[in-house]
């Protein structure tokens, strides 16, 4: 069969500020699963494209595909003030594409993941594949190819008789192959901020309400073999001339022993590289932030998620370490705060931005509201207050604030943000 590929994101900025354009690492996974000996591959990536309906288009003519999978990394920018669904672009894409071609379209990634059903319905694809996918699509294009029924493959999401179903069980990947970097215009990635992606472990779920094996115990997550980490960076340098990486991790510090295997390997084999990643409260020492450094660490990005366990207190302080820690290594420490859940009060809030004063993080990102995900708590608290009718309604973008705090909370947020040109409030 011709299989066509499609990245679908074109997003350019983090925290709805800064410049970075994740490589569709995701799509190239899936497309190291498909068997070039079988089927003849294509692949589009969208991210740097001018006119991304005409260029789809143009492919799709052209190519003539039988099966087209497009890949949608975000559901939206998660901005409270600039709110951006990219959810009617993936559908005016299937528009076009259904106009030229009568290949099966099939979904995934990280967006359609969280609400697969929604995104299937509202953007008219024929089928998705819910959670990490390399493996269950290549079986998915052998039994299309062969003419076998593939209802039966994990995660996947399918119509039958006017309504969208859903397989539960999922695959997880182990990212033991190498993803198809090749297929992509590296050099356009090599400037784009934040770094080329390479997968150091993930938890076992895309947020904590989905996981894959119905675990999300730190134990369950997907470590990657050091070595297997240490051959990903190498083949970057060699095949692309990448320096700057990001280590695609829940949290690089959890668990600590594995965070400094990973620094102490790029340090002993000599590795040149510049890397940044995601830190959460926890887990955390001065050998540690001392290996980060040596290894070539330039940015550590500490958000207050994860430690859930921990009051409000406890995770302050543990940030402050790590921010503290950080700074005595010269390593740039960034900071992303959340205000306005349903435990927000006024104290907490004046906590956090002492916090956040005094730990003086290189650069400070204090997020408004929560985007409202299926199946938290906040999506119940949602409902409750009327904010949304079901959780089918939150393909829309989302956001819910403490009501009881949001007209003074704003201005507080505003008030210090506006006299401080290190915050940012998004
Ligand atoms: C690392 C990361 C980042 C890094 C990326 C750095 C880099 N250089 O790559 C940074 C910090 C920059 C970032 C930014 C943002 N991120 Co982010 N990020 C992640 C994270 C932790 C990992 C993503 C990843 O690379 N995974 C590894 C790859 C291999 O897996 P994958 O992409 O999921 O692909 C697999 C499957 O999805 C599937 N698949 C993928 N494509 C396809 C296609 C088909 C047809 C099929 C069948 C299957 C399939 O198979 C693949 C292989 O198994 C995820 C959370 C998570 N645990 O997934 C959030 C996540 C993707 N991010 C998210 C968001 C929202 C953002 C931001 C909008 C945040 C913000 N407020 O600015 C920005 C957007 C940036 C942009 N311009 O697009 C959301 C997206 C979903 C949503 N809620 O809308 C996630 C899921 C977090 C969350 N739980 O909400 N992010």
């Amino acid at each position: 069969m011709k299989v066509l590929l499609i990245a679908t994101n074109q997003a350019d900025r983090f925290m709805d500020r800064m410049v970075v354009r994740p490589i569709p690492i995701g799509m190239a996974y899936l497309a190291a699963g498909v068997d070039e000996s079988v089927h003849e591959l294509r692949v589009l990536d969208l991210m740097f494209s001018d006119d991304c309906y005409l260029e789809t288009e143009g492919v799709v003519r052209e190519f003539q595909p039988d099966v087209i999978g497009l890949s949608i990394r975000n559901l939206d920018n998660q901005s409270i003030f600039n709110p951006e669904s990219n959810l009617p672009m993936v559908k005016q894409l299937v528009a076009i594409i259904r106009k030229s071609s009568s290949a099966k379209i099939i979904l995934g990634g990280p967006a359609f993941s969280i609400l697969p059903s929604e995104c299937l319905n509202y953007v008219g694809a024929d089928i998705g594949v819910r959670g990490d996918a390399d493996a269950n699509f290549s079986q998915l294009l052998e039994k299309i190819g062969d003419g076998e029924n593939y209802l039966d493959l994990p995660g996947l999401v399918y119509w039958t008789n006017g309504k969208v179903e859903m397989n539960e069980s999922c695959n997880p990947s182990y990212y033991e192959m190498l993803p198809r970097l090749d297929l992509l215009d590296m050099r356009k990635y090599s400037g784009s901020g934040f770094g080329i992606g390479v997968v150091t472990k993930l938890a076992d779920a895309y947020y904590p309400q989905i996981s894959m094996s119905g675990t999300t115990h730190a134990s369950q997550w997907r470590v990657r073999d050091t070595k297997d980490i240490m051959r990903d960076i190498k083949r970057l340098q060699a095949d692309f001339n990448i320096r700057n990486m990001f280590f695609i991790d829940t949290a690089f510090n959890k668990p600590i022993e594995v965070a400094k295997e990973i620094c102490t390997a790029v340090v002993t084999e000599s590795i040149d590289i510049r890397w940044n990643s995601y830190l959460h409260p926890g887990d955390f020492d001065q050998e540690l932030a001392n290996l980060m450094k040596d290894s070539g660490c330039s940015l550590a990005l500490l958000s207050d998620a994860g430690g859930e366990s921990q009051n409000l207190e406890e995770k302050l302080i543990s940030m402050e370490k790590i921010v503290d820690l950080c700074r005595l290594e010269s390593l740039p420490c960034a900071v992303t705060m959340d205000f306005g859940g349903p435990d927000e009060t006024v104290h907490g809030t004046e906590l956090k931005l002492s916090f956040l004063k005094k730990a003086a993080p290189t650069f400070t990102v204090l997020r408004l509201g929560k985007r409202v995900l299926p199946g938290t708590k906040i999506a119940d608290e949602a409902m409750k207050s009327g904010l949304i009718d079901s959780e089918h309604d939150l393909l829309e973008p989302t956001f819910y604030v403490n009501p009881k705090l949001a007209i003074w909370l704003r201005e507080r947020l505003v008030a210090e943000t506006s006299i401080r040109p290190r915050w940012n409030l998004t």
